[in-house]
């Protein structure tokens, strides 16, 4: 069989015009199958009987076989672009979507005021020198209570109404979540040689009635330093710039006496309310004080530095508690403690 460059011509319209019939992708592909397809399309065909050719014809036959296929090959492209355009064309006229609106943003997750916090605080102390170790939130009695002076029938266990673990050990319940940092005192102790430089960061956990500023869950960060002549002008000295990083230079500062087992002699060390300024009676951030506590403090008593096997003669320390949700309403000025912990977004993409 022959084909004259005139039948090349009639084949190349009848490709064309089949491929301008198509108008989808199925119909593309159903295009391609019949015109370029391997097994059985019509130019696959074509260039299959160049062999069949005379052999005087067989190289022009060829060149215009190879052509014909090039062009369907180039012209398949082209309307497959021409196509996607047309679509393209047609989603931006209908009402039902407009492409060029800007996008959803995303909602993106933040730190928690109170992790935020923390972590500016653990900042304050290590720019010191404080070192970060971390404890057991569910911590042994032993540690919690008696290893720091308060022995079972003492007073001070009111203080922390606890929570305690239910399973008994020798008919006892002896594991609860620790009620304050504290026990780190004696466990870090324990464990390091003098000079000793650390703050503990953690939970707590008590059996609170709730107000403005009690949680029933807390943040503390526990800080020790012990070496040999450490005063308790260095831990004012300390808490001073604590207080000075975390609240400008302007904020009034003062310790009170207070009374903790495990120190001697103990304070409390408080900030001016950010509410009532000092004068509101009927306050109930500061419950009327003008002062709101941030944390306790004072001399690790010498019969502690002694039960960790350091001698109290040559060895001095101090201890303070600090709590975190405190620091962070006096930062950001809010007025209750309970807001941190109801998960209420309006309240925490604020920070
Ligand atoms: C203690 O927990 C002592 N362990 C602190 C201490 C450490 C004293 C080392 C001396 C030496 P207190 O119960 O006062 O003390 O708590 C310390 C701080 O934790 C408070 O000043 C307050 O900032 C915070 N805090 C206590 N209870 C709550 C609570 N229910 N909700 C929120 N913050 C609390």
């Amino acid at each position: 069989m022959t084909v004259s460059a005139s039948a090349f011509d009639a084949l190349r319209q009848d490709a064309l015009a089949g491929l301008a019939r198509a108008t989808d992708e199925a119909g593309l592909e159903q295009w391609r199958v019949e015109w370029l397809g391997r097994q059985d399309g019509r130019l696959t065909r074509l260039l299959r009987s160049v062999r069949e050719q005379p052999a005087a014809e067989r190289p022009a036959f060829g060149a215009a076989a190879n052509g014909l296929k090039q062009a369907l090959e180039a012209a398949l492209g082209e309307r497959e672009e021409a196509l996607r355009r047309e679509a393209l064309q047609a989603l931006t006229t209908t009402d039902a979507l407009d492409v060029t609106l800007p996008g959803r943003p995303q909602a993106l997750g933040r730190l928690h005021p109170v992790t935020q916090t923390l972590r500016d605080c653990v900042q304050a102390f290590a720019q010191m020198g404080f070192r970060v170790v971390e404890g057991p939130e569910v911590e042994w009695a032993a540690y919690n209570f008696d290893a720091v002076r308060i022995p079972e029938d003492h007073p001070a266990r009111d203080m922390w109404d606890t929570i305690w673990v239910d399973t008994l050990i020798g008919g006892e319940r002896k594991m609860l979540l620790r009620t304050h940092t504290s026990p780190n005192q004696v466990r870090v102790m324990e464990r390091m040689q003098p000079p000793v430089r650390v703050i503990v960061p953690g939970k707590c956990y008590r059996q609170e009635a709730t107000d403005a500023t009690h949680e029933w869950m807390l943040t503390q960060i526990e800080g020790l330093a012990v070496d040999e002549g450490i005063r308790m002008s260095d831990l004012k000295g300390v808490l001073y710039e604590f207080a000075r990083q975390m609240f400008g230079a302007d904020r009034k500062i003062i310790f009170h006496h207070s009374y903790f087992p495990f120190v001697e002699p103990g304070v409390e060390m408080a900030i001016d309310c950010f509410i009532c300024r000092g004068l509101g009676a009927a306050c109930s951030t500061c419950h009327g004080t003008g002062w709101i506590e941030i944390l306790g403090a004072g001399m690790v008593h010498p019969e502690i530095i002694d039960n960790v096997g350091y001698d109290s003669a040559r060895h001095t320390g101090f201890a303070f508690g600090l709590g975190i949700e405190r620091v962070a309403l006096l930062r950001w000025g809010i007025e209750d403690i309970r807001n941190f912990y109801q998960n209420d977004v309006r309240f925490l993409e604020q920070f």
